[in-house]
């Protein structure tokens, strides 16, 4: 099978990493989460971590500049090669034009973006759950909020942006998760 180059959008906590994991285990590709690589340099006191931390606990977006470099580096790597799944990056529209850059340098282009549909109330209610269970310094109300509001502001512009080009497909977030990944998977058929 070719390469799958595929994407998830959605706002906080719409299940973007659930379903990026179920699709890991499926597909034998890899996710490419920011978030996941943000936490991780913020744990090492990296440069990038030290950068990362103050945008990242008040719940805005980290710096374009940062954060195109660290996803730039990461699909270069080896095993990204025959695939990939995004996770939370693009999330501004100067990401999406980096990321189109990107690819077409390698002679090639995303092939679906599956974007979470999910309703605001419950995108609360299950961070302040993952708050409870994980304790991440992202998820209290105050930071909830703004990361909500910077999504409103930078990020669902892009829903239009992929329906544009033609690879948008819109699936509900809401239900069990195996439901949610039953919808994502006929999304990426
Ligand atoms: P992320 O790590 O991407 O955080 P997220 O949006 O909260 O994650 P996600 O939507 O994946 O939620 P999950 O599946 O875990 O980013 C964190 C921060 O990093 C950002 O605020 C920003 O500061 C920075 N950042 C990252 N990328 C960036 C970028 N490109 N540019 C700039 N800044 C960037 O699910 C959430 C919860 O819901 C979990 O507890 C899960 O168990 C639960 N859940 C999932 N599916 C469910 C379902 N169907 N029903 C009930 N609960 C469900």
């Amino acid at each position: 099978m070719s390469a799958r180059r595929l994407l998830l959008l959605g706002p906080p906590g719409a299940g973007k990493g659930t379903q990026a994991k179920i699709l890991v285990d499926a597909l034998g590709i890899p996710q490419i989460s920011t978030g996941d690589m943000l936490r991780a340099a913020v744990a090492a006191d990296s440069a990038v971590g030290r950068e990362a931390k103050g945008y990242m606990d008040a719940g805005e977006l980290v710096p374009d500049s940062v954060v195109i470099g660290v996803a730039e580096e990461r699909l270069g790597q080896d095993d990204a090669a025959n695939g990939f799944i995004l996770d939370g990056f693009p999330r501004t529209a100067a990401q999406a034009e980096a990321l189109d850059d990107l690819l077409g340098r390698i002679g090639t282009k995303l092939e679906r973006c599956v974007a979470l549909v999910v309703e605001e109330d419950h995108l609360v209610a299950r961070l302040l759950k993952r708050a409870e269970i994980e304790g991440r310094s992202d998820d209290n109300e105050e930071s909830i909020r703004t990361r909500m509001a910077e999504y409103r502001k930078k990020t669902e512009p892009l829903v239009a942006y992929y329906r544009d080009r033609g690879v948008l497909t819109e699936v509900s977030g809401l239900g069990e998760v195996d439901e949610v990944a039953g919808r994502v998977s006929d999304a990426i058929r």
